[in-house]
């Protein structure tokens, strides 16, 4: 059976994309994860939900400091986010050029922030910044159980 998709396994790492509030509000939802699902990342967690104030500092909690961080707190929690796993060899560091650079006024025309945003405080997406912040940042806003496996359709058309 071809299923050369397998050989490629090891290499394979998770990040966590996020939808942020401002996302959802102004009806992006379906435009930011098409662009993680065009490229040809695997989708393995998907769910909206209301961020408490907790998992929002926790999840920043390397920011704390930061004077902007009550406000970072208020705008996570503002509304409902839309949570996702994405999985695929390189899929961290990719994530990241799809997203853009976080002041979407500097992000390059064609990221989702250079083409969807103009603040830094309204940036419409989180992306984790390391396979290791992937696993860590998964595992804080996904339950056991959420995630799921999978082998799409296309892969041999995706990966050789
Ligand atoms: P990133 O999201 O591109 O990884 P980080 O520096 O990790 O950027 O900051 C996390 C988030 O905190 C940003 O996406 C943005 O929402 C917010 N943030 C960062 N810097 C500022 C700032 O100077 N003013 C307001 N919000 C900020
Ligand atoms: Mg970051």
């Amino acid at each position: 059976i071809f299923l050369p998709h397998l050989v490629a396994s090891l290499e394979v790492e998770e990040t966590y994309i996020m939808v942020k509030p401002d996302g959802v509000q102004r009806g992006l939802v379906g435009e930011i994860i098409s662009r993680f699902e065009k490229k040809g990342f695997k989708l393995t967690g998907l769910k909206l939900f209301q961020c408490p104030k907790e998992l929002a500092e926790e999840h920043y909690k390397d920011l704390s400091a930061k004077p902007f961080f009550p406000k970072l707190i208020d705008y996570i929690t503002s509304g409902p986010v839309v949570c996702m796993a994405w999985e695929g060899v390189g899929v961290v560091a990719s994530a990241r050029k799809l997203i853009g650079a976080t002041n979407p006024l500097q992000a390059e025309p064609g990221t989702i922030r250079g083409d969807l945003a103009v603040q830094t405080g309204r940036n419409v997406v989180h992306g984790s910044d390391s396979p290791e912040n992937g696993k860590r940042e998964l595992a804080l806003w996904f339950k056991e159980g959420e995630l799921c496996q999978w082998t799409p359709a296309q892969a041999p058309w995706l990966w050789e």
